[in-house]
Formats: C-alpha cells, sequence, structure tokens
C-alpha cells in the first residue's frame, strides 16, 4: 500500500520511528484493517484500524485491552519471560493515548511486532496445535485472578447462543437481501437445533458453569507460534477478552484447528473433525488450564466444541442473509460456504459425540 498522506498522519501521531519505508496490508483477520509498517532501520510494527461498526466502544475498548496486557507484562515479567514477544505491547501515541482517532473518528493503534513467529490459519504440524491449546488454557490461568469487574463488555451477548439465534430468526424473516430461499436447508439445519442452542446458557443460568475471564476468540491465528522453537509465545487479537465460559475458549479451537478443511472450504468433503487433533487440543488445554476447570466444566467441553461451531455457522448465515456487513468477504457467497462448513462440523462432532466425551475423561483423570 503507498504510504499515502493519511497513513503518514496517523502514524507520526505514534511515537515510532522516523522513516516509513512501507505499509502493506497484513494477515486473515476478519474483523479489523491490520496492516504492517516497515520503517527504514529494519524495524515492524502492526497498524491496525479498529472496526468501529463492531466494536462501537473503541476507548472501552482500549483501556480492556491496555488492563490486560499490563498485567500479563507483570505476569510474564514475574516469571523471568520476554514481555516483547509473550504479550501484545501497545505503542503510545504522542499525547500518551492507547489510539488515534484520524479525521473520518476512525479509531487506530500500533502494537510492537512480534518478529520470527507466524500466525497459521491451518494446522500444518500437530504440535502447533497442541502447543496452541496449552498457551490458551494458560492465558486464562494467568487472568483467573484479572479484576473482572474492570472489564467493559466490547461486544454484548458475544457468546449467548439464545440471543444469535434470534438475531438469526429476525435476519430470516427480514431477508433483506432477497437470500432466504436459496439457503432453506441451512435454515432448517438451525431450526432443528433450537433445543441445542440452550444448552450451555442455560448451564450458565443455573450457576453450574462459572464465568471467567476467557479470550472468546481462540481461534489458531489468534496465536503466535515461535518459528525457532515451535512454541506458542503470544495470545493475541484481545478485543473480545471479557468474562465467559471457559467451555466456549476451548470450542472455539476445536472449531477452526482441528477441522480437516479450511474455514471457508467449498469442497464439503475436505471438511470434518479429525479425532486426533482433537485429541491433541484436549491434552493441551487441560494443562494449559493448570487443573482450574471444574468437573462439569470437563464434562461439557465437546458440548463446547459443538455450541460455539453452531453459533459460528449461525454468525455467518446471519451475516450472508443481512447482506455480509460484519465478516470481512473476499468472494461472492463468502460467508454461505463458510458456514456450510461450520455445519458440517456440527454434523459430525454430533455424529462422534460419544467419542469426544471418552476422549475428554482419559485425560481428566490424568
Ligand atoms: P482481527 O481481529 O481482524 O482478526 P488480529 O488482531 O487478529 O485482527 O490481527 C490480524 C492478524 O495480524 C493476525 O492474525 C496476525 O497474523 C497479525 N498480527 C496481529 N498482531 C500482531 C503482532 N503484534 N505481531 C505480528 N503479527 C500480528
Ligand atoms: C472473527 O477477528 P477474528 O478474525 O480473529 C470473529 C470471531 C469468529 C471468527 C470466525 C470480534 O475473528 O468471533 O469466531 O471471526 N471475531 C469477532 O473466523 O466477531
Ligand atoms: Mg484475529
Amino acid at each position: 500500500m503507498e504510504i499515502n498522506r493519511e497513513i503518514k498522519n496517523i502514524t507520526s501521531a505514534f511515537v515510532l520511528e522516523d522513516n516509513l519505508t512501507e505499509c502493506v496490508p497484513y494477515g486473515s483477520g476478519h474483523i479489523n484493517d491490520t496492516y504492517r509498517l516497515t520503517y527504514d532501520t529494519g524495524k515492524h510494527y502492526i497498524l491496525q484500524k479498529m472496526n468501529k461498526s463492531i466494536f462501537t466502544k473503541p476507548v472501552e475498548l482500549m483501556e480492556n485491552v491496555s488492563g490486560v496486557t499490563a498485567w500479563l507484562k507483570k505476569k510474564i515479567q514475574e516469571n523471568g519471560g520476554d514481555v516483547e514477544r509473550e504479550t501484545l505491547n501497545l505503542v503510545m501515541t504522542k499525547d500518551g493515548l492507547p489510539y488515534y482517532v484520524d479525521e473520518d473518528g476512525e479509531y487506530w493503534r500500533v502494537y510492537l511486532f512480534i518478529e520470527d513467529a507466524t500466525c497459521y490459519d491451518m494446522v500444518k504440524d500437530e504440535e502447533d496445535f497442541y502447543q496452541s491449546a496449552v498457551a490458551f488454557g494458560h492465558f486464562q490461568r494467568l487472568l483467573a485472578d484479572y479484576p473482572a469487574e474492570t472489564l467493559h463488555e466490547t461486544i454484548v451477548n458475544f457468546h449467548n447462543t439464545v440471543d444469535r439465534l434470534d438475531k438469526f430468526k429476525t435476519a430470516v424473516e427480514k431477508d433483506v437481501c432477497h437470500r432466504a430461499a436459496d439457503v432453506e436447508k441451512e435454515i432448517q439445519f438451525v431450526l432443528d437445533r433450537t433445543e441445542l442452542a440452550h444448552v450451555l446458557c442455560d448451564m450458565q443460568d443455573q450457576g453450574k458453569l462459572p464465568l471467567r475471564v476467557t479470550h472468546n476468540d481462540t481461534k489458531l491465528n489468534n496465536i503466535m507460534i515461535d518459528n525457532a522453537t515451535g512454541k506458542a509465545i503470544c495470545v493475541i487479537d484481545l478485543d473480545t477478552v471479557m468474562p465467559g465460559l471457559s467451555v466456549n475458549d476451548f470450542g472455539d479451537s476445536i472449531r477452526f484447528g482441528a477441522s480437516t478443511g479450511a474455514e471457508d472450504e467449498k469442497d464439503l468433503t475436505k471438511v470434518s473433525c479429525d479425532l486426533h487433533l482433537y485429541e491433541v487440543y484436549v491434552k493441551g488445554f487441560i494443562e494449559g488450564c493448570g487443573g482450574a476447570l471444574t468437573e462439569t466444566e470437563l464434562d461439557m467441553l465437546p458440548m463446547g466444541a459443538i455450541l460455539m461451531t453452531f453459533e459460528c455457522g449461525m454468525r455467518f448465515l446471519t451475516d450472508y442473509l443481512e447482506g455480509d456487513h460484519y465478516f470481512k468477504i473476499h468472494r461472492e457467497g463468502h460467508n454461505l460456504d463458510r458456514c456450510r462448513t461450520q455445519f458440517k462440523l456440527v454434523k459430525d462432532m454430533e455424529e462422534k459425540l460419544s467419542r469426544m466425551k471418552e476422549i475428554v475423561n482419559k485425560y481428566k483423570q490424568v
């Protein structure tokens, strides 16, 4: 991307070097606009325009990110870790703020670039997946005593599957893009699972599952794997760190990483839940949580995988019906393709549920 005046203005608001030589779109996130900055010293940074239509209170969001990263830094320091690589580090503006508001009212932030580490869109080596499981479990443990009452709810009802179902039904009723008739099968798939949508929300309401400070977006490309050691060094994308359910953090990782196909694979014969990868993640996550999970949480891990996949598929379908305003799309029907992979996975996991439970039991006894 050309280093236009706009980018120059934005970057010069931050405490950065002088000579910016490159600014390129970066990564494969679905939400924010992410760029990699390069300076003539060779140093890189991540520049992000926050998605204001999704995160409607960017200042509160940045309070969360500042609070959580400061907390993690303290813990990493106490453990003798590398604070510049093991957590995100915000670069401040010259006014001492963690974000900059441009002339159009857009919110921008800058992070130190974590060098020599990779975010994977698919599992290439099961050891990476195991490492990501340990790291996401460990992340939850590091935040276990974080003052949850100081966290803002950046997206209200983010993993409230019942609320997601209501929004889906409204999208079907309104059918603003006249797409519903073409996706009757997918709509029916959701309606057949109305009861399923309630399972975890009901348990949460009944106090059977504890609220913890969770990440809420634990897909594999939200973790950085060190190129040299293969260790998961840093959990990124902290926009949705909020009180939530541990089983959802587990489930979202399975949804994305234990699939044999990409999230947007068109050939559904390539998409299923790989029980070996599932087992690898179960082992790592239980280890990473370090004995903190209750018996009920452990029992509900497989349900977390099914429900997070179902919820995500339903969100993709809702967005398709509403005209693709939420998730970034790169081709026509992209959200529908994504929805179909998720529903294929749900069906597959429903069939494999008893095996999935046995695998959890195997590790919970260790
Ligand atoms: P989104 O919410 O759009 O998913 P992310 O915060 O996950 O945005 O960032 C998108 C991508 O940018 C990540 O998947 C990763 O590849 C890259 N990225 C983000 N932060 C860093 C960082 N500090 N160092 C290196 N790469 C990063
Ligand atoms: C989005 O931001 P990103 O790309 O890591 C989304 C998640 C979905 C995911 C599906 C804030 O994650 O909830 O599970 O896409 N994030 C937000 O790939 O909605
Ligand atoms: Mg991301």
